[in-house]
């Protein structure tokens, strides 16, 4: 018989999960943590199970038809099956109701069910981010009709009353640039407000509601003349006749997520608050979407690194098991380090998002959350990507076949880096956040996040890589050019202290429980350097580019 290697096995999701359990025995109270676990358990045998199924099944794609036998404009959409079980698990699980319960430990309960749940969904949660960031932005306008109307349904424990909301921004105009938004506002005779444009990406057109980015009509051009609005896409069980699905993209990636081309004719909307300011009145929605981002990346990790560490303990090469040979368990622990750090890093974007929402965080907190909500998204995004690419050649040629199920972790990877704004986007956004004095509350929160921690070395490199960068945006502060050309290395620098910072915290308290593999993490993670500062040279960039 021929010799037939073993596939690699997937560790249950959660109860395998370490960083996890850690995190959550740390950060809850007892009482919280034990309430949790049953919800958590179920999503981690729903994502044992969802290999398996994608394992053994021929991979599926959402099919759109427009047009039934008899000429009717339909714009049905078929669903795979996971997105068909979409709303049951949300709703079973509570996992949008949770993260908007009365509690500061909200966010964490709810971004633990999304870590869990994210890759055995199909990326359902990408519409699920979207419903998040549309509760939140809602909630903030104080719109009280719209609240009552639909939030109930927004966070529905029960799938027949479950609604799915959309995020109509990106234009082919606009792209990141909002401001250049060609949808337009108009008013009809009984005084409604109707939609009419084309949007993009809709990456939840099969979604109940929508927020939407529109110029009112005769409005200047330029952001801050846009308007944001709610928009509902069905009538009973039909799609609204006003809403026109032109078609589904063919993607890299993500592909049982349909991702639509849509044009509005018409489509009744209302203003969640005053008709200007858009962008302001939906950046709650874009930074929750980004939390998201970042926690469903380290999940794309978690995934990625389980699978490559169980087949190294499965092939043999060169006379011993793959995790015996000296490079490639060097390469797997580097693996191992990164995803510690970026873990600690978005859920600390968790944690803190719940805290600020609930009255409990300081004036400090709010300002860390607001630069680690870009930073935990550009950086774990680029991570993700690194991750799934290194973790594909940890099985050599069986990485790069298909129904091996392990290519879609790379292609599904690369999303992290484009959806809700670009790692050059959100750089630039980290600046924003930069504007205020957020970096001197990262460095106080920085000093609370090492205390305790006897890991001289990684402190003084934190510090060391803080100064180095106060220093450079001093020096920058006043030339936009370079400051916008260093950004990308100034948020990588910032994401890494941060993060590094975070996992000393981490470690700190595993190892006072006797459990070292954090403070392992650690010091390999801080001996690979902190420092991405670039000295931008524009002379040097206009020659290479001519
Ligand atoms: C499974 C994972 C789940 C993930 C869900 C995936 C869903 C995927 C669908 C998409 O990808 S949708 C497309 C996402 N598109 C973007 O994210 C847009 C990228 N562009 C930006 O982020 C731009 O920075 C932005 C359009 C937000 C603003 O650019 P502008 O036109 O230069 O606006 P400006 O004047 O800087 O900002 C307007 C206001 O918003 C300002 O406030 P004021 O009016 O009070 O001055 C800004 O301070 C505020 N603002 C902007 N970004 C903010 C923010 N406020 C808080 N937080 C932010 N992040």
């Amino acid at each position: 018989m021929a010799f037939l290697q073993d596939p690699p096995q997937l560790p249950h999701p959660y109860r395998s999960d370490r960083a996890l359990l850690a995190l959550l025995d740390r950060a809850l109270p007892a009482e919280r943590r034990a309430a949790l676990d049953a919800d958590l358990d179920a999503l981690g045998d729903y994502a044992q199970m969802a290999w398996q199924r994608a394992c053994t099944t021929t991979r599926r794609k959402p099919v759109l038809t427009q047009w039934d036998a008899w000429g009717q404009r339909v714009d049905r959409i078929e669903l795979t099956p996971a997105w068909q079980e979409g709303s049951a698990m949300t709703t079973r699980h509570a996992v949008l109701a949770a993260g908007h319960a009365d509690s500061e430990h909200a966010r964490l309960e709810e971004f633990a069910r999304v870590y869990l749940y994210h890759l055995a969904s199909e990326f359902y949660t990408c519409p699920l981010a979207m419903t998040d960031g549309a509760a939140t932005a809602i909630k903030a306008s104080g719109n009280r009709e719209l609240i009552a109307r639909v939030l109930p349904h927004f966070l529905s424990r029960d799938p027949a009353t479950f609604w799915l909301s959309g995020q109509w921004m990106t234009e082919t105009t606009g792209g990141s640039d909002v401001g250049n938004t060609e949808t337009i506002a108009r008013q009809d005779a009984d005084g409604q407000w109707r939609l009419y444009g084309r949007k993009w990406f809709s990456s939840a057109v099969v979604g109940e509601a929508a927020l939407a980015l529109a110029r009112p009509e005769g409005a200047a051009g330029g952001t801050g003349a846009l308007a944001l609005f709610y928009v509902e896409t069905m009538d009973g069980a039909r799609r609204k006749s006003e809403l026109i699905i032109d078609r589904l993209k063919d993607k890299l990636g993500t592909q049982e997520l349909p991702t639509a081309e849509i044009h509005l004719d018409g489509l009744p909307a209302w203003p969640l608050g005053e008709l200007a300011h858009g962008v302001r009145q939906v950046a709650p929605m874009l930074n929750i979407t980004r939390s998201w981002n970042a926690i469903c990346a380290v999940a794309s990790m978690a995934r990625a690194i389980s699978l490559a560490r169980d087949f190294a303990t499965r092939r043999r090469a060169f006379g011993r098991p793959l995790i015996e040979q000296p490079l490639h368990a060097q390469t797997l622990a580097d693996m191992q380090a990164d995803f510690e750090a970026a873990f600690a890093l978005a859920f600390e974007v968790a944690h803190l998002l719940g805290r600020v929402e609930h009255g409990a965080a300081s004036a400090e907190e709010a300002a860390v959350l607001r630069l680690l909500t870009p930073l935990a998204k550009l950086w774990t995004g680029k991570l993700a990507v690194k991750a799934c690419s290194e973790t594909l050649e940890c099985f050599g040629g069986a990485g790069y076949i298909e129904d091996t199920g392990l290519p879609q972790l790379l292609r599904d990877a690369q999303v992290y880096a484009i959806w809700e704004g670009t790692t050059n986007v959100l750089s630039l956004d980290s600046l924003r956040a930069l504007a205020g004095d957020s970096l001197g509350a990262l460095r106080h929160a920085t000093g609370r996040w090492l205390d305790g921690n006897d890991d001289m070395h990684a402190a003084s490199a934190i510090w060391q890589t803080l100064d180095a960068a106060a220093r450079w945006l001093d020096q920058h502060a006043s030339a936009r050019d370079t400051l916008e050309a260093g950004a990308r290395g100034l948020a990588f620098t910032l994401a890494r202290c941060a993060a590094a910072a975070l996992l000393a915290r981490q470690a700190t308290w595993s190892k006072g429980r006797g459990e070292p593999r954090p403070a392992a993490a650690l010091h390999r993670f801080v001996g690979r350097g902190l420092d991405r500062l670039v000295a931008p040279d524009a002379g040097n960039t206009a020659s290479l580019l001519s």
